[in-house]
């Protein structure tokens, strides 16, 4: 399978997973203007949409949407994913609430704009931040090692700590516990990021 990504985009959440989860893959970067591939195709051919992540399978099925792919690699990898019988459920209302609400609100910072607006969401997004660790007990978000969500919600708080939003120490912890990750820092050496 190959993973297509933008170094320090939401991919990164996919990249990771994929390394934590021990998958064997390839990965090629996309330049997100030009929509071209390190390799120099056209990123559309392999997704419409033109974003990332782009998952291509072995099937040569593509599967996008962060909250897609994902799930996709817990269902694949259980060293990703939660068990029990609401794990998976679990797992996808906090990934559905981060690429709905969290990754939504970083929009006014990539962009630029007003001030306020961007006052504006880094509010909304200390809140945000605030209710996902509200009841946070453990090392990672289900127990005391890291899934996709923890990967996703990694990501969220690289951008967090780049826009100055302030967040919980709780969650400035799991941040610096992923950070140590071996699986992490192979994946952001990838990307350029280390
Ligand atoms: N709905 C998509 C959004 C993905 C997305 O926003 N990707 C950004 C990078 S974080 C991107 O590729 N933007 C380039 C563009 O939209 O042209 C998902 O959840 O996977």
């Amino acid at each position: 399978m190959k993973l297509y990504y933008s170094p320090f985009a939401c991919s990164l959440a996919d990249h990771i997973a994929l390394e934590e989860a021990g998958a064997s893959f390839e990965r090629e970067a996309v330049d997100l203007e030009t929509k071209r591939t390190a390799s120099g195709r056209d990123f559309r051919t392999v997704s419409a949409k033109g974003y990332v992540p782009a998952l291509v399978l072995d099937s040569g099925e593509t599967l996008t949407e962060n909250v897609a792919v994902l799930d996709w690699i817990a269902s694949q990898y259980p060293a990703v994913a939660v068990a029990g019988p609401l794990g998976r459920t679990r797992v996808l209302e906090v990934l559905s609430y981060i690429s709905s609400e969290i990754h939504r609100s970083f929009k006014p910072m990539w962009h630029p704009g007003r001030d306020d607006e961007k006052a504006g969401a880094r509010a909304t997004l200390a809140a945000q931040f605030e209710l996902i660790a509200h009841g946070l007990k453990t090392d990672y978000l289900f127990g005391d090692r890291p899934s996709v969500a923890d990967c996703y919600l990694y990501v969220m708080l690289l951008w967090a700590a780049r826009f100055h939003v302030p967040v919980p120490a709780s969650l400035n912890a799991l941040r610096n516990r992923m950070d140590a990750r071996p699986a992490v820092r192979v994946a952001m050496t990838d990307e350029g990021l280390l």
